[in-house]
């Protein structure tokens, strides 16, 4: 399930954060225009309604059923939007939330369901007491999770309170499988698999092994949906990635940590030490992670987040080159985040603000998305990002190649003879003359122009000068810090 399928040319996703259907069935024919492969979606099964604080976008990871009413529309608006991204090539990959159902407390879903956590009542599915972990097998007094060196506790004890499904129940297997099946045969093409650390890799199997293949009308026959898993391995617990892997792909959490620390030059780090980034820096093989600078968790302190080490577009210069960098390197399969405006305020390291939900016309009512209205960040609608992803995507298949650096925070490489970049995080700028391994003519830089050859386009005035490269692949590269301080060209 580690395998996905992008129309030719085209590799990455995007999470649209809390975004309604109908605003991502609109965004797919740009999305398609700038060849991205897919959109990440927020869960869109029955929520719980939570109202103190009011309406945090966390309320979509306490299911109340697996009917298709949710905070981001409804189940015709969500087969429309399925229907219109996958005739225009884009692929739409479900945040499948199977670990758990809500915390304690009662009341009605996003569907009219009603629940009950404290009595473990889910009448919308249907669930009881008997399809949830209980004292049987899990040992902790208050039945949470506590250690995080035990792995049967990991798995068998509640998240947060979330109420803690059997996945070893065949009729909870079947249950989700059956949901699954339905996005499936809508024409959805994988899943983002919330909390696998919380569940039994062999149940997720068990799950996973229930799954029909893609639907013919958009993928080829025989194609399983992908999957990629959520496990947060930073090291020293007792449940690690790799048990997962065996799957499909699993999220690599390192992968943004590091490339934090390396940008904001945290303990002495420097760009150059990345000459071997990804395996050498003790992460996953690239062919098993999903990776991502931030997460809808991790950019707000929750899950794994750091705000000294996470870089987000609340530091967007330094988001931008570790973007770039992870776009022209050749590792992992590539997740960019977009994501809604919120009063981050940061007190003693915790965000007060970390629960605040999508921008909304009043209650829980979410707003049309209007990029770049200081509300909607659009994080994959920016210059630096699409044409990064084009650059990636015009490299594919061609390794590495003409590393160079500086000793410090410069560094430059290229795609073989497809693309090259040079990053300068230094505090001056640079000139330098390189080999790039491109073919000889005027390249356009396309961090901040339009277009990748001449005519440049001058984008708002941020275009800057055009790169000769020479017949014999050499290039002489004049690269400002500060902001933007990269040169990218390509093919
Ligand atoms: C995830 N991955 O493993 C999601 O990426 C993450 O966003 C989910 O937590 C988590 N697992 C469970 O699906 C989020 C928030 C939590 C929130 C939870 C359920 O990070 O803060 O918990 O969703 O809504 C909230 C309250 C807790 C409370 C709990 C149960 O914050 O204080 O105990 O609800 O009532
Ligand atoms: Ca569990």
């Amino acid at each position: 399930f580690g395998s996905y399928y992008c129309q030719p040319g085209r590799d990455v996703i995007v999470h649209l954060f809390e975004w309604k259907w109908t605003d991502i069935e609109r965004e797919c024919q740009w999305l398609a225009d700038h060849n991205y492969c897919g959109v990440q979606v927020s869960p869109p099964n029955e929520h719980r309604i939570v109202t103190d604080p009011p309406y945090p976008w966390w309320q979509r990871y306490q299911p109340v059923s697996y009917t298709m009413n949710s905070r981001s529309g409804s189940e015709t608006q969500f087969r429309n939007m399925v229907t219109t991204c996958n005739n225009l090539g884009v692929y739409i990959y479900v945040d499948g939330v199977l670990n758990h159902m809500t915390g304690g407390g009662s009341g009605t879903g996003s569907d009219g369901n009603s629940f009950d956590g404290d009595s473990l009542q889910y009448p919308g599915v249907p669930y009881g007491p008997n399809d949830f972990h209980g004292s049987d097998d899990c040992s902790t007094s208050d039945g949470e999770i506590h250690d995080y060196n035990n792995p049967t506790e990991v798995r068998n004890c509640r998240l947060s309170g979330l109420r803690d499904l059997d996945g070893s129940a065949n009729y909870v297997r079947d249950v989700e499988a059956e949901f699954a099946n339905r996005l499936i045969g809508w024409g959805v093409a994988g899943f983002r698999l919330d909390a696998c650390k919380h569940m039994w890799p062999g149940d997720l199997e068990a799950i996973l092994g229930r799954l029909n293949q893609l639907n013919t009308q958009w993928f080829p026959a025989g194609r399983n949906a992908y999957i990629y898993q959520e496990v947060i391995d930073l090291g020293g617990e007792a449940v690690k990635a790799t048990e997962y892997t065996y799957l499909g792909r699993v999220t690599e959490f390192k992968h943004g940590q590091n490339l934090g620390n390396v940008v904001r030059k945290n303990n002495g780090q420097r760009l150059a030490n990345l000459v071997n980034f990804g395996e050498g820096w003790g992460q996953l093989s690239g062919f098993d992670a999903l990776v991502f600078i931030d997460n809808h968790d991790n950019q707000r302190g929750h899950g794994a987040g750091g705000f000294g080490t996470i870089l987000t577009f609340f530091e967007a210069n330094m988001y931008k080159i570790a973007t770039a960098f992870e776009l022209a390197w050749d590792y992992g399969h590539v997740r960019l985040m977009s994501s809604y405006n919120w009063p981050r305020n940061i007190v003693n390291g915790v965000d007060t603000n970390d629960w605040v939900g999508p921008p909304t016309n009043g209650g829980g009512d979410t707003k049309d998305v209007e990029c770049f209205n200081g509300e909607w960040i659009c994080e994959h609608r920016w210059r630096e990002m699409y044409n990064m992803v084009r650059f990636h995507n015009v490299a594919i298949g061609n390794p590495v190649s003409n590393w160079w650096d500086n000793g410090f925070q410069a560094i430059a490489f290229g795609r073989g003879n497809r693309g090259f970049i040079f990053i300068n995080n230094e505090d001056f700028a640079i000139t330098q003359t390189l080999q790039t391994g491109l073919p000889g003519g005027e390249y356009c830089d396309v961090i901040s122009c339009d277009n990748n050859r001449p005519p440049c386009g001058n984008s708002g005035g941020a275009c800057r000068a055009t790169v000769i490269v020479n017949g014999d692949g050499t290039a002489t590269f004049d690269v400002p810090n500060g902001e933007n301080p990269m040169i990218a060209i390509h093919v």
